[in-house]
């Protein structure tokens, strides 16, 4: 909310007190001179409005010359009422009233709300799961290799050995599939913890939301299908998809994925590094290594996963520029959703 949006609401408040406090003439006459009078606090906030670029000029303009309508006519009742020997009523009905503050749902919470939705028009069911895993379920069911960094103590928060916070979500997926049987259409969102250096995009504890489709007969094409109509849902129609060869332990083959840059739509611009591209999420075929694990026939039934960063998608989205307000809890930056 700008500066004069939130003086005008103080004002509404101040002055909503004031004249009820206010008693006789004097009291009245010094509340109109204080906010109305030539250099009262009402005016001169009116006299800024001119200066507010167009349309918070219509909405401040407006929200201003109501609350100067109120109070004129408020004041006009007060002072016909002094003479009068009738008892004071307890309510003016008169007075502006004080509006309640909403509160405001996350922005992390709007944007999971909305690709969970998504998700489950495709028919996905959402899973949840432990944020505190064994080395199994966070790395070896993923076939991470023993001596992968990501397993180390500089890497990933260990609790205690064999226990660590889990540095993504994909050990929820491991879970169910142990439980399951296919076909299995599941998503998974949740809170994940690495040791990262906190800078403008990374910060140690983040959100990812992870899909898992598992059957018989689902191909690289049924990936490509439903991650192209999610990412246009969620960004816009007419954004492009680009699928390019990546390596994950956990798939085979596997892709990193990007969308055309929605800023410039593809042009070039300083947000995608002139590449006209932006990188968005990981996916591929789950490897048959990881199906073997869950006693899954790899002959019978392939599958396809994608995971991704659930603030990076909210930064594009809102054009935030630093992953950091999400935890700041400064009302001003919240009050925006
Ligand atoms: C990603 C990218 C690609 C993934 C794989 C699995 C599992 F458990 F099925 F093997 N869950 N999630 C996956 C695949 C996650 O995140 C960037």
């Amino acid at each position: 909310m700008d500066y004069l949006e939130t003086q005008l609401k103080k004002l509404a408040k101040e002055t909503f007190l004031s004249l009820k406090k206010a008693k006789g003439k004097e009291e009245l006459e010094n509340f109109r001179i204080t906010y109305l009078g030539r250099k009262g606090a009402l005016t001169s906030i009116l006299r800024r409005v001119k200066d507010l670029p167009l349309e918070e000029r219509k909405i401040s303009g407006k929200r201003a010359n109501d609350l100067k309508r109120q109070l004129e006519e408020s004041l006009k009742v007060r002072l016909s009422q002094l003479g009068k020997k009738r008892e004071v009523e307890k309510f003016d009905i008169t007075l502006p009233g004080i509006k309640p503050e909403s509160g405001h749902l996350h922005p992390i919470t709007l944007i999971t709300n909305e690709i969970r939705e998504i998700f489950q028009e495709l028919g996905f069911e959402m899973v949840a799961g432990p944020e505190i895993e064994t080395e199994y379920y966070n790395f070896e069911a993923l076939n991470f290799p023993p001596e992968h960094p990501a397993r180390d103590a500089f890497d990933s928060f260990y609790l205690a050995p064999d226990t660590l916070l889990r540095s993504h979500t994909s050990p929820v997926q491991i879970r169910v599939m142990e439980r399951r049987k296919p076909p299995l259409r599941i998503i998974t969102v949740g809170r994940c913890y690495r040791r990262d250096a906190i800078d403008a995009s990374h910060f140690p504890v983040f959100h990812q939301i992870e899909g898992l489709m598992v059957g018989e007969g689902i191909s690289f094409s049924h990936l490509k299908g439903v991650l192209t109509y999610f990412l246009q849902k969620i960004f816009s129609p007419d954004i492009r998809i680009r699928f390019l060869p990546s390596y994950f332990p956990f798939t085979e083959p596997s892709a990193e994925v990007s969308i055309s840059c929605i800023f410039c739509k593809g042009v070039g611009c300083s947000s995608c590094g002139r590449s006209g591209w932006i990188e968005i999420l990981g996916a591929g075929m789950v490897n048959p290594i990881v199906l073997r694990k869950v006693k899954y026939d790899p002959e019978k039934f392939t599958g396809f996963a994608f995971g991704m960063g659930i603030e990076r998608i909210a930064m594009l989205k809102y054009k935030i520029s630093d992953i950091r307000l999400f935890w700041e809890n400064d009302l001003r930056f919240l009050e925006q959703f």
